[in-house]
């Protein structure tokens, strides 16, 4: 057994936050050291200014302890990194954020055919969220081999707004070799709705980690939560994967309403024409946006989308809590 005494501070990225357990991985030459996983403590009463770490941070950490010794912790955080990008929802119920993952480059919109079934409005969330944040968005539909008619249409639909696309089957191995193409350079994280096959697809993303996985419930055909905590898992040229728990919502936090709209591409060449500028494009004469829908030039839907969001966005401002 190797005790390491008066070990320099290391940089780690966060692999998974337990209570408050949080594993690292060290970075080396900014490579994450996957080949072994350090169970850390914070000091007990300290405080970042980042909050709690969450998985994909970059941080700071003195190892102590090469082997696992019972319950005890092999090393301490001493600082969070500075945050590229952080990726925040709203408590479920409540109105303050919840910071979820961080550090990401690309946001993958886990989505699933017949069982669960593709759900627009969950999607469309996601989305915005990425814009909103600088990320690059990818809508990966699981399950693929169950797909119908109408979830064709709807990945057309994205597809002619400008999203990436990709239909995966995790079961028949459909659309992974692309997905592990797309992904292996960058840093993203899959977010969705449980039961849609997140953590099945990670399984063929890295095989041999076998994470757990979940059957569906019989009445509902919705997950059952199986992933409770992110996990974070890296490819050998430097890009990770999170794998997030599933959602039942996903509310929009920490972006103002007069910044919504900017959030859907589709709306701003219309938006720029709108009389009055700025344009919330509820109730405005003169609105492009409005005139563009009557006119089948925008997708319904998406137009549906950006009223709910908006209204709830308004709810937490007029309550202050934003
Ligand atoms: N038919 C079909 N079933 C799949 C496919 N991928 C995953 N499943 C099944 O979908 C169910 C849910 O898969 P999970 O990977 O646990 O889903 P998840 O998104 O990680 O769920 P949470 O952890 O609860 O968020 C399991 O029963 C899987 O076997 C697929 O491509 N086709
Ligand atoms: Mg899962
Ligand atoms: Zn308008």
């Amino acid at each position: 057994m190797s005790e390491l005494k008066d070990m320099p501070v290391q940089k780690a990225v966060v692999v998974e936050v337990l209570g408050p357990v949080v594993f690292v991985c060290l970075l080396k030459d900014d490579t994450i050291m996957t080949e072994k996983t350090y169970a850390c403590s914070i000091i007990k009463g300290k405080r970042f200014k980042a909050g709690k770490p969450v998985c994909g941070d970059v941080v700071t950490v003195q190892i102590h302890s090469e082997v696992v010794q019972g319950r005890d912790y092999q090393g301490v955080i001493e600082g969070i990194d500075e945050r590229t990008s952080l990726v925040e929802r709203l408590e479920p119920g409540g109105r303050r954020a919840r910071s979820l993952v961080a550090n990401l480059n690309t946001l993958v919109v886990v989505t699933s055919v017949c069982m669960p079934p593709l759900k627009p409005g969950l999607i469309d969330r996601y989305l915005v969220c990425a814009h909103h944040w600088g990320l690059e968005p990818l809508i990966v539909i699981n399950k693929w081999e169950l797909a119908e008619e109408l979830d064709a249409l709807y990945v057309q639909l994205y597809e002619a707004l400008g999203y990436k696309c990709l239909k995966v089957s995790a079961k028949q191995g459909l659309g992974t070799d692309e997905l592990k193409a797309i992904l292996s350079r960058r840093r993203s994280a899959f977010l969705g709705h449980s039961g849609v096959g997140k953590s099945s697809i990670m399984n063929v993303l890295f095989p041999g980690v076998n994470l757990a996985t979940g059957e569906l419930s019989i009445q509902s055909h919705r997950g059952c939560h199986t992933t409770t905590a992110s996990r974070l898992l890296a490819f050998e040229d430097g890009g990770f994967v999170i794998d997030t728990p599933g959602v039942r919502e996903f509310g929009i936090v920490g972006i103002p309403s007069n910044e919504l709209s900017a959030c859907f591409p589709e709306f701003t060449p219309f938006a720029a024409q709108c009389r009055f500028q700025p344009c919330s494009h509820t109730h405005e004469p003169g609105c492009a946006v409005r005139a563009a829908l009557d006119a089948d030039e925008l997708a319904q839907f998406r137009y549906q989308a950006y009223l709910k969001m908006l209204s709830e966005i308004k709810d937490l401002e007029d309550t202050k809590y934003l």
